[in-house]
């Protein structure tokens, strides 16, 4: 036997050997798997599967604590915590960046860089997306990644190595042969928008204070002390320059280093580009700004940097930021003003919305003196109160809102908001039920005129009654003057009650008379969904007209034939039968039909038993004929649902050309994908869309 050439020290030695290289195996298996998950979004191996080499590898690390190493992969989780960060010193200064916002202000960097270059040659330069983190530097030691500093003050940061160790994207471990002796790589660590979304869920649940925006998320995770803690929070990093580099040649440019860094393992973000001249700096600019609710990421701006490194030499710096760079940044989204009141507002269903008063602030673009504060609970859980100093956000077209209020601002006499417990606009006392975290003035449409109000512009809407014209402005005066009360009262609007009201010209008048006689030619469904029952929104109303088919089956329908159709629970057919039953109700639909609404003789499911009855079909592609509209349209009245996501309950994906991941999924759930040939085809007969 071969043992017996060995003798017992020497057993031992090549024991040891194995296991070493059992765990080097067992590492290199586990960064290439957790390469494909976290950076490539890839998984190559079930999550069971990747725990147990991991578990693996700890255990063996705990026998043998002599083959642990620098770069191994259990060293992401966390350790012990620390009792302070430590200094430390950067090796080469880590720079600011000068801001500009408007137009002129790149123009004008732009002057000087061809002044500094010499040059009236438009001049090559990189573009960086200006992400809104912190600045880390990394420092790679013979390739293995050593210390992570903050930047700090530009000289001095804090040691932040064992919290960045934990960020999976960050390799321990240069992909390179000859890695040089020292590589300071600099970037911005940052938190993704769903995994900021994710912590704050987690957050919640846990009764632990919110986040107000990716990056305070992104900086407090990063200031843990505890770096088990940094480990569950989902940080990434971004690398824009590089500090100090020893044994290697740096290379040539800005881009070129982006793309020496992806080469060694480092992720590079993609949105970038190398373009000439200061006309197609302001287009990126643009055209980025268009693109930006859409990333994953958040941003405040982007950053324009001469590629050439031998021109960024040339320029060099004045006191502390460089002549060769940039940051262009967008209108501020967040900004500071003060709480002057907090009002209520009330909604179509009586809902009671606080609503915060603004000292008037220039935010995102336009100037902001409301915000929602959502509800009771949301203040509270905010701390905000009349008074108080405090960061409004708008992103977009989103309605802006209070993040929050800033505790060391409160003036002594801020008062804390009460939820009033009588509506403002009819006096009905404000109820709010225990499963909900809404409050309703109790007084419904006949007392309360906001709601009156409220109903009335959902019963007009483009998906409802689809009244052109008819907005909330007009039907604001007409509500406030008395000219109207319910939705009946619109069809019996006159000429000359319509010419009087502001800002309507005769013209304006007639068209609206028009659109009001047009709107009576409509469907069942549109009607049932004009009512504004609660819980009712289009789909549920499509059903109930297609199962129920006229207005007396729908009113006399109970509980047991309203929980028969899809889609109706008993939360939707309990707020039915509390419509139904109430006379005035009855009496305005019997007054709109009266006015001469119509609808063209429903299909019933119950009478007719259609080619797509019960049948659920998704729509994916380009369809050679049809478009989405009418696919969806022949599909419903065929008595199929469309649904927008492809599920097991789907039972026809129709696919045309460039489909996509809906498709896929159908094929791997083995769903019939039809043709529109094929969906014509068993719809023959009631194609008559
Ligand atoms: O995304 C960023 N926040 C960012 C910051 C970026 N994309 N590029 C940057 N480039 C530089 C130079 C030109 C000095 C290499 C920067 C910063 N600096 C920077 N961030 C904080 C201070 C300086």
């Amino acid at each position: 036997m071969q043992e017996d050439f060995f003798d017992a020290s020497d057993k031992e030695a090549a024991l040891v050997s194995n296991l070493a290289a059992h765990v080097a195996q067992l590492r290199a298996e586990i960064n290439r798997h957790a390469h494909a998950y976290y950076v490539l979004d890839t998984p190559t191996i079930p999550d069971a599967e990747y725990d147990r080499l991991f578990s693996e590898l700890q255990t063996l690390e705990l026998q043998h604590p002599d083959l642990k190493t620098p770069d191994t992969p259990t060293l992401r989780v966390g350790g012990t915590a620390l009792p302070e960060f430590t200094q430390v010193q950067h090796a080469v200064a880590m720079l600011s960046l000068n801001n500009g916002f408007e137009e002129a202000d790149i123009i004008a960097f732009d002057r000087r860089v061809k002044d500094g270059l010499a040059t009236q040659q438009p001049v090559e330069y990189a573009i960086d997306l200006k992400f809104d983190g912190l600045a880390i530097n990394l420092r790679y030691i013979d390739g293995v990644f050593a210390q992570a500093a903050t930047r700090g003050d530009g000289f001095t940061g804090e040691d932040v190595t064992e919290n960045i160790r934990t960020i999976r994207t960050i390799p321990l471990r240069l992909n390179m042969a000859k890695p040089p002796a020292i590589l300071d790589v600099r970037g911005e660590v940052l938190m993704f928008k769903s995994d900021f979304d994710n912590l704050n869920a987690r957050q919640r649940a846990a009764g632990a204070k919110e986040f107000a925006n990716p990056r305070n998320a992104a900086a407090g995770s990063l200031r843990q002390l505890n770096s088990k803690i940094t480990a569950l929070r989902s940080l990434r990093f971004f690398p824009y320059g590089i500090g100090a580099l020893e044994g290697v040649a740096l290379p040539e440019s800005h881009r070129a280093l982006l793309d020496w860094y992806r080469a060694i393992g480092i992720p590079v973000c993609e949105e970038n580009a190398v373009v000439q001249g200061v006309e197609a700096l302001l287009e990126f600019y643009q055209a980025i700004q268009i693109k930006r609710a859409s990333l994953p990421y958040e941003i405040d701006g982007v950053v324009y940097k001469v590629n050439a490194f031998s021109a960024q030499q040339t320029l060099g710096f004045v006191s502390r930021a460089p002549r060769f760079a940039i940051a262009h940044k967008f209108p501020a989204q967040e900004a500071l003003t003060t709480v002057l009141d907090i009002e209520v507002q009330v909604g179509r269903t009586g809902a009671i919305t606080p609503v915060a008063r603004l000292a008037p602030v220039f935010v995102g673009g336009v100037t902001v003196t409301n915000a929602t504060l959502h509800n009771e609970e949301e203040i509270q859980r905010k701390d905000i109160r009349i008074g108080d100093t405090v960061s409004v956000r708008r992103a977009g077209d989103v309605i802006p809102e209070v993040v929050v209020s800033i505790l060391d601002k409160r003036p002594l006499d801020a008062l804390t908001f009460v939820m009033p417990t009588q509506c403002p606009v009819c006096g009905s006392a404000i109820v709010k039920l225990e499963d909900e975290a809404i409050a309703r003035c109790s007084g419904g449409w006949i007392k309360c005129a906001a709601q009156r109000k409220g109903g009335l512009v959902h019963f007009a809407s483009r998906k409802a009654m689809n009244i052109d014209g008819m907005g909330e402005q007009l039907i604001d005066q007409l509500v406030y003057r008395h000219v109207v009360t319910t939705a009946a009262d619109l069809y019996k609007l006159g000429f000359v009650a319509l010419a009087e009201l502001d800002r309507m010209g005769e013209k304006s008048a007639k068209n609206i008379l028009a659109a009001l006689e047009t709107s009576k030619t409509t469907t069942f469904a549109r009607f049932i969904y004009a009512l504004g029952i609660r819980h009712v929104g289009e789909a549920t109303a499509k059903d109930l007209a297609a199962r129920f088919g006229n207005v007396d089956a729908l009113v006399n329908a109970d509980e047991e034939q309203l929980l028969a159709v899809s889609d109706v629970g008993p939360v939707v057919a309990r707020s039915l039968r509390n419509f139904f039953s109430d006379p005035l109700n009855i009496e305005l639909i019997q007054q709109l039909i009266a006015s001469g609404i119509h609808w063209p003789e429903v299909q019933q499911y119950a009478d007719a038993v259609l080619p797509l009855t019960g049948k659920t079909l998704v729509l994916t592609g380009s369809l050679p004929t049809l478009n989405r509209d009418q696919a969806s349209e022949l599909i419903e009245k065929n008595g199929g649902k469309v649904a927008g996501s492809v599920s097991k309950k789907t039972s026809y994906v129709v696919a045309g050309d460039d489909a996509g991941s809906k498709l896929l999924k159908a094929q791997e759930l083995n769903i019939t994908v039809l043709s529109e040939a094929e969906l014509l085809k068993m719809c023959s007969g009631n194609a008559e869309t």
